[in-house]
């Protein structure tokens, strides 16, 4: 019976704490380097750890561990704030806008500033989509504008204004040094100082983009992992019909 007050990582049997882990360190392949990976994986409070694998990479080493976190979480204390939305299919975001905007809609989207990542972007917005899911190009009703990647911001800013955009999607998959959280900001700042950030639906995404850091940010909604066109298309419809942008 599982206790979900004190969840622990299930590997060959319920509550047996195995996890599995890897890391590199900066030290040439051999019995030392397992053993300072075996202790490093100790002292980060794995019990019992072990290296299962290891492999040179010319003066560093590529590890592999199993061992078994003693620690739990109280899994129903656990609040994550998400977008509060009532997912629509494609078809019937195209009737909602039909019924209750009477125009075609305008969506704009680039993943901006340094991030070459373009897949996430494409597979949101291009015709064919993603895993079976239509892209925002594919739906009657919007018409949608990818501008690709490593797009300024004020690029972005400066398309949304000429095709008067009702949404502005942007995509942000790089985050080390956590240099998307500027990037998204300075966004903001642009639209904010040419007057338009209240007149669209802002909202960004990528793997680690959490609803609440999108907030954060000044955005109206954020989308990670797993997101599929029908998701944004909802809240922006929706927003927009909330919003009286009609
Ligand atoms: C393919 C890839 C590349 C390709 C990109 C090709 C292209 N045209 O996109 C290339 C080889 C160019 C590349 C380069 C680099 N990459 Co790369 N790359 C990847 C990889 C393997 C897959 C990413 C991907 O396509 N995912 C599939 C899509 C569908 O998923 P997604 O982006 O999460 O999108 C979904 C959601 O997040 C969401 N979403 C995304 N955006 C948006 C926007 C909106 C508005 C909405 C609503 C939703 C949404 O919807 C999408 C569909 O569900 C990942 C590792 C991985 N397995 O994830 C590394 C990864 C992203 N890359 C990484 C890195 C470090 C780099 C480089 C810096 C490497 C280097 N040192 O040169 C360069 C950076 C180049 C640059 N200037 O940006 C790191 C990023 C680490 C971090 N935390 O920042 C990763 C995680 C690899 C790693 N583990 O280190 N990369």
């Amino acid at each position: 019976m599982v206790d979900l007050t004190r969840v622990k990582p299930y590997g060959d049997t319920l509550n047996d704490g195995m996890v599995q882990l890897s890391f590199t360190l900066p030290v040439p392949y051999g019995d030392e380097a397992n053993e300072a990976a075996r202790q490093l994986a100790k002292k980060m409070g794995l019990e019992e750890p072990s290296v299962v694998y290891s492999k040179d990479l010319v003066g560093y080493t590529y590890f592999i561990l199993y061992g078994k976190s003693v620690h739990t979480v109280d899994y129903t204390k656990i609040e994550v704030p998400k977008v509060d939305l009532d997912v629509m299919s494609k078809e019937e975001v195209e009737e909602f806008i039909k019924d209750n905007i009477k125009r075609d809609i305008v969506v704009v989207g680039a993943c901006t500033g340094t991030d070459a990542h373009t897949v996430g972007i494409d597979a949101i917005m291009n015709m064919k989509g993603y895993a079976g899911h239509f892209g925002l190009e594919r739906y009657e009703g919007i018409e949608a504008y990818n501008l690709g990647s490593q797009v300024p911001n004020e690029e972005l800013v400066a398309k949304a204004i000429e095709l008067n955009a009702d949404a502005i999607l942007v995509s942000q998959v790089v985050t080390q040094k956590d240099v998307h959280i500027p990037n998204l900001t300075q966004l903001v700042e642009l639209l904010e100082a040419e007057g338009i950030r209240d007149k669209v639906v802002l909202t960004c995404g990528g793997p680690r983009i959490s609803h609440e850091l999108a907030k954060e940010l000044g955005y109206d909604a954020g989308f990670g992992t797993g997101t599929f066109a029908e998701d944004v298309a909802s809240f922006i419809v929706t927003e927009m019909v909330k919003r009286n942008m009609v």
